[in-house]
């Protein structure tokens, strides 16, 4: 049984203060960390302008970063032998590929936001793990950004922390070309310790919500099926989306009702715009389930999400349908898919007595099935991006 630990933050920074020195010949001035997200409810919402209710992991991604004086950018990864250098005119859009893009990409949308930086050296190393659906290229954008506004000289309060989290945005729909919605950015910036962060994308406005977790363990499931948000799938559900409010003549399907949504037209169209609808109404209900520790409206709320996205959104595969299956039969109070989908993580909330048990049956299923062996990891609710 695999369980992934995140690691000591003070531990990483000081190992990459090293692998820095070593590899620019200079010490690093700054380090910055930010952190790889689970969401617990609201999936597909955010870019039809709902509901999420995310947290922040204590899995993070972290870089070490030092000025330059010449204009130009250079940045490696502990993590891929792939690097970028080049002015900080070229990381914008056309510029940089790969993980460099989601990195040297943000240096290109702070520079739009009028946060101008001489040059900067940059060494990556990622602790979330890659592919699962839990993050990874928020935590790599977050943590550039918040490198590269300490050497800016600005500290990170509300203004500046909303600044950050629209240069990452920007950063991957325009440099890395991923067409998503938001969530992950806000969370790896504004998460805190003990809560899940709810995020109306309506209003913008963001509130903390504290976790009663007392006896409970959220557990993490990465399948092993790698997703990818920049080939295709992800933009055609977000096309069957815009067509939904098109035909019922909505700005977004945050101001659709779910009658209106039974009407339209054509019968994929109709099943992701009823997901998108029940979604975003199952959010304040978790949200309150959560916080009196109402087991039994956790365990309807994650079992009616799962369904909503197999079957509507369909955006499970056989691996994420039997680590819910089997968590729940294992004894989790609730299980669901999380993030994007086709492939990726879910999220169970299991009594503490429940958690060997349940990752025990979930890979003893998935050896049975000739599924790649999958991980774990517990998601403790931590806090957002910072410096160290
Ligand atoms: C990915 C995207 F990046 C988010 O914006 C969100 O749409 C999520 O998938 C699905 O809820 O993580």
């Amino acid at each position: 049984m695999s369980q992934l630990a995140p690691g000591r933050p003070d531990q990483i920074a000081a190992d990459l203060r090293a692998a820095f020195e070593r590899r620019y010949a200079a010490p690093a001035t700054v380090v910055g960390r930010a952190p790889g997200r689970v969401n617990l409810i609201g999936e597909h919402t955010d870019y039809n302008r709902g509901r999420v209710l995310p947290l922040a992991l204590p899995h993070a991604t972290y870089v070490a970063a030092a000025p330059r004086t010449d204009g130009r950018a250079r940045f490696a990864s502990l993590q891929d032998d792939a690097t970028w250098e080049g002015t900080l005119a070229e990381a914008g859009p056309g510029g940089p590929t790969g993980w460099a893009a989601y990195a040297a990409g943000v240096l290109w949308a702070l520079g739009e936001a009028g946060i101008e930086v001489p040059g900067v050296d940059v060494l990556v190393d990622g602790r979330v793990p890659l592919g699962a659906g839990l993050s990874s290229s928020a935590a790599l954008e977050c943590s550039v950004a918040v490198a590269v506004l300490a050497l800016a000289g600005r500290d990170l309060d509300a203004a500046t922390r909303r600044l950050a989290i629209d240069a990452c945005i920007r950063a991957e729909t325009e440099v890395a070309g991923a067409p998503t919605g938001g969530m992950d950015q806000t969370v790896a910036v504004l998460g805190e310790p003990g809560a899940a962060l709810l995020v109306d994308f309506d209003t913008d406005e963001t509130r903390p919500v504290p976790l009663a977790l007392d006896g409970l363990t959220l557990l993490v499931t990465d399948t092993r099926v790698s997703h990818e948000l920049t080939d295709g799938g992800y933009a055609a559900r977000r096309a069957d989306c815009e067509a939904a409010a098109a035909e019922l003549g909505v700005p977004s399907l945050r101001q659709a009702d779910l009658a209106a949504v039974e009407r339209i037209s054509d019968e994929r169209v109709r099943a992701r715009a009823r997901h998108v609808v029940t979604e975003t109404d199952r959010v304040l209900p978790v949200a309150e389930a959560l916080t009196r520790g109402d087991r039994d409206a956790v365990a309807e709320l994650f079992a009616a999400s799962h369904a909503s996205m197999r079957d509507d959104f369909e955006i499970s595969c056989d691996e994420l349908d039997a680590a819910v299956a089997v968590a729940v039969e294992a004894g989790a109070v609730g299980a669901r898919m999380t993030g994007g989908g086709f492939g990726g993580s879910s999220v169970a909330l299991v009594p503490d007595e429940r958690v060997e048990a349940v990752m025990r049956a979930i890979d003893t299923e998935f050896a049975l099935r000739g599924f790649a062996a999958p991980a774990h990891l517990v998601a403790v609710p931590s806090a957002g991006a910072g410096t160290l």
